[in-house]
């Protein structure tokens, strides 16, 4: 037993390394669930692209929970993937395609539409689409989920940074007479990009005497 709570000390111990300032957060999403541990993309990778798991509007009495699960794809500075990251999800519905920013460029700012408590004699969602901003074009991506609810203030991460993790809000399984509403609110992690603000040159190639002078200390 002592050698498990441990052994998850030690896992836990990475998420302990982020600070609040270190994501961005839109207010006004509902908040039933619990906050699922930070997922970040690996070191070096920033998140270009996004997709929604959503479930689909049931046609009937049925329980509607529309989006179940966000997935962040990571790629690294020389724009190969490296894997990709969810934080906590719920598991209806279906992944409904990737929108990625160009090649080279790297998510920064997310918008959520949320929609507001029904009440208990009425079908909750919580979170139905989500909109995600590309650093160089400023413009946004739009995964159009479902139809409930309205858009929340937009949040950005600061210049010369980009998404590179997130934490969600997952409401657990209500069981079969019980309403559910799946995936309720994001915090997405920033990270600094490994480029200047302008976002053009590279930062790798002025940093490189800083590199040889720690080569110098070893
Ligand atoms: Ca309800
Ligand atoms: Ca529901």
């Amino acid at each position: 037993m002592l050698l498990l709570a441990v052994l998850a000390l030690a896992l836990a111990a990475p998420s302990l390394a982020y600070s609040p300032d270190d994501f961005i957060h839109s207010l006004g999403a509902t908040f039933l669930g619990f906050w699922g541990a930070t997922e970040a993309c690996p070191v070096g990778s920033y998140a270009r692209a996004f997709e929604l798991k959503v479930e689909k509007q049931h046609w009937g009495v049925d329980d509607d929970t529309s989006v179940n699960a966000i997935r962040l794809y990571c790629y690294n500075a020389a724009g190969e993937p490296t894997g990709n990251v969810t934080s906590s999800t719920m598991n209806r519905g279906s992944w409904t395609g990737v929108y990625s920013c160009d090649e080279g460029d790297y998510l920064y700012g997310y918008n959520l539409k949320s929609q507001p408590d029904q009440g208990s004699l009425t079908d909750d969602t919580a979170a139905n689409a989500l909109r995600m901003y590309c650093r160089q074009t400023s413009d946004y991506l739009e995964s159009p989920g479902n139809k409930w609810g309205s858009w929340l203030e937009p949040s950005f991460c600061r210049s010369g940074m980009g998404v590179c993790g997130l934490m969600t809000l997952v409401e657990e399984d209500q069981g079969t007479f019980g309403d559910d509403t799946a995936l309720n609110d994001v915090r997405f992690l920033c990270c600094d990009l490994p480029y200047n603000q302008e976002g053009r040159t590279r930062m790798a190639q002025v940093s490189i005497p800083a590199a040889s002078s720690e080569d110098h200390l070893q």
